[in-house]
């Protein structure tokens, strides 16, 4: 139920002011952690939309709007910029501080062909299926996440110890990485790791982005991944967003 609702298109032309459609935005955020805009206004100002939710936040060579599309010699690593499957993550665990509050990826391009849908699943109904013992050790053990192969080979080298789980004035925030991050086998970090991938692959939403579509996240909450596809014309634009 839950999923249809937040999966239900909203259309930005319909709304009678700007302010409406940043409302409704920010209901679904609050509400199902993620909101899909399939419709924007010709010329839409996707980056003046989506500043009204936070400062946009440099990437990895200091964009503000990062490409999201395959790159040439790059399908033989983990990397968001190739064709492959992804695994559920959350964005930007490897950093020195808080992750970034919300991503947003709109749809220069969308992918023909099968797969490319870009995959959600709710982060903190997985943390409610865990016992309360188990929830504060990940809040009180701290672990070593580092950036991906595909953007080690670029020559972005990132890692910083993190809990997977802290608060920031009174709201959780939790990071996930099936694959970037140090498996130390003390009995909670791969239990954990499994049980959110196994909650991923059951319980994520699919969204194959529209022509000029606007997909928004909150990054404290939600894991997302992607699927496999073929159409190396596929083409987002990302934007990360601070607290
Ligand atoms: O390709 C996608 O749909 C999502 C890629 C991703 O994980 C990201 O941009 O953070
Ligand atoms: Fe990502």
């Amino acid at each position: 139920m839950t999923q249809l609702i937040a999966m239900d298109p909203i259309d930005l032309t319909e709304q009678d002011s700007a302010g409406a459609g940043t409302d409704l935005v920010a209901g679904r955020l609050a509400a199902y952690g993620w909101a899909y805009v399939g419709s924007v206004p010709r010329g839409f100002d996707y980056v003046g939309f989506l500043r009204q939710f936070g400062d946009l936040l440099p990437q990895y060579r200091g964009e503000k709007v990062w490409d999201l599309k395959p790159e040439p010699d790059m399908d033989d690593v983990y990397h968001s910029n190739n064709t492959r499957a992804l695994t559920p993550h959350t964005e930007g665990y490897e950093l020195a501080g808080l992750p970034p509050r919300y991503v947003a990826l709109w749809c220069v391009t969308p992918s023909s062909g099968p797969g490319g849908e870009t995959t959600l699943a709710d982060g903190y109904e997985m943390l409610g299926g865990l016992t309360e013992q188990d929830r504060e050790s990940l809040r009180e053990r701290r672990y070593e996440w580092h950036c991906s192969e595909g953007l080690a080979r670029q020559g972005v080298h990132l890692s910083n110890s993190h809990p997977v789980l802290e608060s920031y004035a009174g709201v959780d925030v939790m990071r996930y990485s099936y694959n970037n991050v140090a498996r130390v086998p003390d009995g909670l970090l791969i239990p954990f790791l499994e049980a959110g991938k196994e909650f991923f692959d059951r319980e994520h939403s699919s969204v194959l982005m529209a022509q000029d579509a606007l997909l928004i996240w909150d990054n404290w909450r939600m894991m997302h991944s992607r699927n496999a596809f073929t159409d190396r014309g596929r083409h987002f634009k990302r934007v990360l967003i601070g607290a």
